[in-house]
Order: C-alpha cells, then structure tokens, then sequence
C-alpha cells in the first residue's frame, strides 16, 4: 500500500502519500460543466467543451511539483512574518504530518494535516449545477490559538484551450478580471475574453468575507515573475493589491482573514468557480451555494445519485478486488467514458483533436446504459445521427456543435472510411434493446450526416434502416477473399495498409453483428428478414475459416495482394489477439480452432500485465503498415499491453468454458491488484487505463492513458454479463456463469426491466461452467432464462451449477 488503500464502505480510494508516481485523477462533474481533479487539488474545468469553452490553465507536461489550474494556501500569522503553506501539498511541498485525498465518486477530498491545521476540502460539481465548489473546513488541532489566512486561487485558461497555448501576444491582450460587490459585500470576481464578454463570464466568489485580492498572475507571484507558485511573494505582504487585469495571466486569488482559531475551532469557508452568461444569470446559484447547508444538501444528492446508479448492479463474490472494481470503480469509470468519451483527460488533452469518437463511444453506450439508459439513448441518437446515408460513419464528431468528420482518414485517399466504425452501432443498438425492451426505437427516424446540409434537409431512415445500412455497407465493401475491406484501419487505429486490405476484425465483428440482427428479427417474428442475413453469416464464416486460418490461430488482415499480416510467415506481427478472440465471440471458429486460437493467444501473448496485442513488434517505421511501426517495440499497438482487448479474451475464455483462465485475464489487468507493482506500473489503481508497456520494452509493466478507455466498458461486460453470466437478452435475464472452479457462491443483485432479481449461484461441484437448475420465486425454471416480470418487484433466483 505504497500509495494509498481502497475503502469500499465509503466507495472511495484514499491516497496517502502525495508523491505519486504521475498524477492520479478524479472526474467531477460532467461535460455539460465539469473536470479532473488531480490528487493534489489542481484542476482542469470546462463548460460543454475542453477545446472552445476552457476555465482553468493546467499544463499536464508541467511537473508534478507545479501549481496547475487551482490551489489553496493557507497562512499561519508567525509575527514578524507568515508562513505559508499549501494544504494540498502542491504547490509549497511542505513536510505534512497527515495527507489524504479520497478519491470518492464525483468528488475529491483533500485533508491534510501541517503545522497544527487539520485541513478537509471537498470539491465537486452540485448535480446540474454549472459551478465548481470548494467546500473547505479548517481546524485549529494545536493546543495554542493560531492566527491564520486563507487564499484560494485560480489561474484561468482563454475559452479557447488551444490558442491559450499557441499565442502569447493575442491571448493575454483578450483576458480580464474585474471585481464586482453584492449586495451583501462580498466580492465576486469577473474573468472574461473580451468577444466572450457578453455571452459568457467564469466567476469566482466565497461565502466568507474577502480582506483584499488579486487578479494577475505577475503581481502575485511577485518580482516580475520570478516569484514562484511555491512561494508567492504577494502572500507575505499583509494585503493583496485588488488590481483588476486587464490583461495578461489572470487568476483570482482572494485573502481572507479568519483572525484566531482557538484550540479545537473549525472555520468553513465555500468557494465557488462557475460560468454563467452574467452575474445577474449566476446570482440564484451563487447565492444557494454560499449557504453551507445547501452545499451539504447538494453533496447528500450526489451522493444518492450514485447509490442509484451503482444499485444497477451489485455483486458479492469470493474476490475482494473483483467487488471493488465491479460494484464501484468500473461502473463509475463507465459513466466517465460515456460523458468524456476520448476527450479530456491527464493524456487526451481536450484540446479539439477527438471530440466524441465514433467506435468508442459505441463501445462506452454498451457498459453504462443498464444504469443510465437514458443517457446512452440519448449518446446512440447522436451517433446514429453522424452515420452516413450509405451505411459508413463519420469517425468523430464534437457534442456542442454536432459536427463530424472523418478522422485521419482524410489523410488517405480511397480510404475515407474505417472498417468497423458503423458496426459498433450495431452492436450498441442490439443491446439496447436486450436491456430495455424498448423496440419502438428500430422505428425511430433519424437523419443520415451530410456535412453542410441542414439537419432538415438530410436523408432520414428508421433506426432498424441505419443498422441495415451498416451491414449491406459492409458486405459491399469486401476484397479478393470476399472478406471485409479494411479502409482506413479498423479497431487498431494504427495499422493502415495501402489498397484493398482485408480486415478479419471487421470480418469477424460484422459475422457478430449478423448474428446480433438475425436474434432481433427473430424475436420481432421478421423471419422474412432472417434467410439472408443467416446466408450473409454463413458466407462470412466460410470466407474466414478457409483463407484466414494460419495452423494454430487466424491471420490479422490480407493486403491487398495477398499477402497476410499476423502470420507465421511474417516476421513481425505474426499473431494479431484480436483475430483470435474475436473469431470466438463471432461463433465463427470451429470448437478446435477457437480452443487453438485462444491457447496460441495464452501461450504466445500473454504477460503477468496483461495480454498484448501482437507479437513480435516491428522494429522499425514503415509507412506501407502505418502508424504501428511509430511506435518501439512492446508500445501502444505494437506488441503493448493494449488493455482494451483484454477483456475480449475474457469473454472468448468464457465462451470456452475456461472460467479459470478468463478469471486469470480479468485479475491479471485488474488496477486493484496492482499495488505490489505500483512503482513500475504508475497509473490509478483505481481505473482501467489503455495502455501497458509490453515485455518487449525495456519499461514493461508501465501503465498510460487511464480512465477514457474502452477498457472499461468491456471488462465491465466481461465480469458482469460473461464471468458472473447475467445478461440481458431479448426474452429475459439469461444466467450463464463461467466463473472459477474455487468460487462455491456468490451474489448478484441486479436491476433489469423494472424489477430487482437477486440471483444466487451456488457451485457445490467446484465446477467453471454449466447451470444445472434454475429456481425463481421458488418453482423451477425450464431453461436459464428469466423471463420479464412486469410487476416491478424482487424476485429471488436460486442457481445450481454442475458440469
Ligand atoms: O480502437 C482505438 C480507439 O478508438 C482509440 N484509441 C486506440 C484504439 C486502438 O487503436
């Protein structure tokens, strides 16, 4: 526990040691109005978008040491002088005495103890509310009376997170702070860009009273600026200089006078950072958030927001970290990729190059939406809205604007789509409706994209129609081996091969979404549609098993001559995971070469951090394969742990029946196991990220890029739908475990079409795999489906399992 520990009564990670190995975040808030918290109190904040809509500066490049976006300081009255002291540690790097951060579900909760102040600060974003408070409470824990200041500061971004970094002369002329008093005396400060002035304000107030402030960054730190951040000169001065910038850096640092804390006396002070078209537009909120009651209010509320959302499902099972992560921390950081998608955070900087992508946001739809369905429709209308009228999808697109674009394929000609983009909304739309129910969406019409055409104007089709669309774009796009065609690339964003390459992602995904459809129209008792798309299937299937199988697992992609990549006969990237399990979950692969596929995988991919995605890495860069050979290696796509995959072998390994060797995939990737490898591995414990070097790299083990990754709506699927095996079908709750031999029982609560079942598995025989009977409510079930109960009640469910 180098680090830090998980509590999971108070559904929190608590980190006690500052010095992390890179800076561990948290999210507050959404898209609509929030951020990331690091552990030592800085933040990034933005309104609706990271890229054209920014409030705070945080430069994650900056070391770890620096100020970034926001901090507090507090001043303890020395007579002659001050010493000052951050109680997050960062910026002033004094020797603490007690530090925690609580990294808790939308809020962060620094206390910290120096030089006889107990410090507890808890930020967050009031649900619906467009405004970061900072709730801080400070005690005096000596036993002598201390005098003491508090100056919170905040160092502001230009709206346009981009140009703040690109221009140093426009920027700083644009920017201004002025200071404005309500009717009640306290102060609010104004920040604006100029053009933005009357559409748009940050402010930032406090409900304590203000003794002076300053709104520039070079009076602050004093000297010129060659004061510094851990020591500002302006802070040793009795006063600041209430000068407004009216250009420049601006922040908003505001000096209160708490006067003598007696021993045991507690002050609490809430600041309030938000953006509101005025002050006029911002007084209701600002005034309910100055009452400390209301912020406790609004904290209890999120608080039972979550309770809701993670009450979607709850298990108990053998495994402490497999609990941890299943009934908190993975269901939380899926609702952080439904709402960031690849936008912001430490590693995707929101700076406007992502936006919303198209695949991934699919993706995120299918680990979330059992607990915030709403939400994910509402994310599937605008993904379905960016599909083109010919079945493809552009590749990413900006939620304010709802504008798309094709992503690096541009850069290609004769390439302006991915392969499996428009697949994943397939696969997203079918499990909708698997967790709800709700069929009148094939119904629902929806425009097809057509940049610079009025939405009014576009071609609509059903929803049923876009899915069709996605499959016949497939099937028409098909190379010499009538598999699919790669396109730009297809899931592996990185392998880009010239001409008419085939993919057997694609291949084996579209055999999936064929499946997928043919279950739907057979459930909607739309046989008619079934013959051909079975047809389509079977095609598929043969394709792939004759030219793709490779002796012990199926080759990766065809270029456009022939010749296959992901071979034996290749000298680099010989095995491609991907080819292997997907031809699993496709149900394209033979018993014996899905057994094959999956031991080739374990044998020749596997590492105690997880499976990589290929092997050998290319050594060298080779523009005929693309952006994998950027990269050394054992890095990112080639040959790393890329962790997004690693669940799809879980699932294939269920699928198998090999609960055992699934379960070994989940634990080996699993953050919450990592605390003996934390120093090499560097990332949150606490979430999924994208990346692990390989054991092809000289930094093996070491994780990047953590919370906006497919990781995590995967894996979610993978232990709750495949390892715990409830999952939602079109007729029911289908109970299919596959679990290891040395669980006896375990537990799942889980919400499904308005009503509560508790399942409970008991495994006398020690088995992985094999439900011998199913009793609900106490009578035996025929078969290992649930059946949708209609009368919003619990209804118990008694598993047996027996090979
Ligand atoms: O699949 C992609 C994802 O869409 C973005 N990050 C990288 C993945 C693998 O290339």
């Amino acid at each position: 526990m180098r680090y830090g520990t998980f509590d999971d009564e108070h559904r929190e990670y608590v980190i006690t040691n500052p010095k992390t190995p890179v800076k561990w975040i948290n999210y507050i808030g959404t898209l609509e109005f929030g951020g990331i918290v690091d552990h030592t109190g800085g933040g990034i904040v933005c309104k609706g978008d990271p890229a054209l809509n920014r409030i705070t500066k945080y430069i994650p490049q900056n070391p770890a040491s620096d100020f970034k976006g926001e901090t507090l300081y507090l001043r303890l009255h020395n007579h002659p002088g001050y010493k000052v002291f951050s109680p997050f540690f960062v910026p002033t790097l004094d020797a603490y005495d007690k530090y925690e951060c609580h990294v808790g579900l939308s809020y962060q909760r620094i206390v910290s103890e120096f030089y006889g102040i107990r410090t507890q600060v808890t930020i967050f974003v009031p649900l619906g509310a467009h405004v970061v408070v900072r709730d801080i409470q400070i005690t005096n824990i000596s036993p002598v009376p201390k005098m003491l200041d508090v100056i919170p500061v905040v160092e502001y971004s230009h709206f346009d997170a981009l140009k703040q970094l690109t221009n140093a002369d426009w920027v700083p002329q644009t920017m201004t702070v002025d200071a404005v008093s309500d009717r009640f005396g306290h102060v609010i400060h104004r920040q604006y860009a100029f053009m933005k002035k009357n559409t748009a304000i940050n402010y930032f107030t406090s409900n304590y009273t203000v003794d002076s402030w300053e709104t520039d960054r070079k009076l602050f730190l004093g000297d010129n600026e060659y004061g510094t951040w851990k020591d500002p000169q302006a802070l040793h001065k009795v006063r600041l200089s209430n000068h407004q910038a009216r250009r420049g850096d601006n922040i908003s640092a505001l000096l209160h006078c708490l006067g003598t804390l007696q021993p045991g006396e507690t002050r609490r002070i809430v600041t309030q950072l938000g953006q509101a078209q005025n002050i006029d537009a911002a007084l209701d909120s600002i005034m309910r958030f100055r009452n400390p009651s209301n912020v406790d209010q609004a904290f209890d509320a999120l608080h039972s927001f979550w309770d809701g959302y993670l009450a979607t499902l709850q298990a108990q099972t053998p495994d402490a970290a497999f609990n941890s992560m299943v009934n908190v921390h993975n269901p939380r950081q899926c609702h952080t990729t439904v709402n960031w998608s690849r936008d912001l955070s430490l590693y995707q900087l929101g700076f406007g190059g992502r936006g919303m992508g198209f695949r991934d946001s699919s993706q995120d739809i299918m680990g979330a939406m059992a607990h915030m369905p709403d939400v994910c429709l509402a994310l599937l209308q605008k993904l379905l809205s960016v599909q083109k009228a010919d079945g493809s999808a552009m590749h990413q697109f900006y939620a304010s604007t709802m504008e798309a674009n094709e992503g690096d394929s541009r850069e290609k000609p004769g390439h302006r789509f991915y392969g499996d983009d428009h697949l994943w909304v397939v696969l997203a739309v079918c499990a909708y409706l698997k967790e709800t129910g709700t069929f009148d969406l094939l119904d629902q019409e929806i425009p097809y994209y057509e940049k610079g055409v009025p939405l009014d104007q576009r071609p609509r089709g059903t929803v049923l129609d876009h899915l069709e669309r996605a499959l016949a774009f497939t099937k028409a796009q098909r190379g010499r081996h009538g598999l699919p065609l790669l396109g730009f690339a297809d899931w592996n964003d990185t392998v880009n091969l010239p001409g008419k390459a085939e993919s057997l992602f694609v291949a084996n995904q579209y055999a999936l979404a064929l499946r997928e459809i043919i279950a739907l129209m057979e459930h909607l008792g739309r046989n008619d549609r079934c013959a051909q798309y079975q047809a389509d299937y079977e095609e598929m299937r043969e394709a792939i098993n004759i030219h793709a199988w490779d002796g012990d697992w199926y080759v990766r992609y065809f270029e456009e001559d022939g010749t296959p990549l992901g071979s034996s006969t290749n000298e680099h990237g010989k095995i491609y995971v991907n080819s292997q399990s997907w031809a699993v979950l496709s149900g394209v692969a033979p018993e014996e070469r899905a057994h094959k596929a999956m031991d080739s995988v374990q044998r020749l991919l596997n590492t105690r951090f997880g499976i990589k995605l290929s092997w050998p890495g290319f050594h060298s860069f080779d523009p005929s394969k693309g952006g994998i050979t950027t990269y050394p290696p054992g890095a990112k796509e080639n040959g790393g742990v890329f962790l997004h995959t690693n669940p799809w072998c879980m699932i294939a390994e269920t699928m198998l029946g090999r609960g055992d060797q699934a379960f070994q995939y989940y634990q080996q990737i699993n953050p919450a196991t990592r605390n003996d490898a934390i120093d090499q591995y560097e990332c949150e414990p606490y979430s999924y990220p994208q990346n692990i070097l390989g054991n092809e790299h000289p930094q093996f083990g070491l994780a990047r890029n953590s919370w906006l990754s497919g990781t995590a709506s995967w894996t979610y699927q993978a232990a709750t739908q495949y390892i715990l095996g409830v999952r939602p079908t079109y007729k029911g709750l289908l109970i299919d475990p596959c679990i290891p031999r040395a669980w006896k029982d375990y537990t799942v609560r889980r919400q499904f079409r308005g009503c509560q079942y508790v399942v409970t598995v008991h495994n006398p025989k020690g088995v992985c795999k094999g439900v011998r009977t199913v009793v609900v409510d106490g009578a035996a079930l025929e078969g290992n489906v649930v059946p949708v109960f209609q009368d919003g009640a619990t209804h118990t469910v008694e598993v047996t399992l027996e090979a």
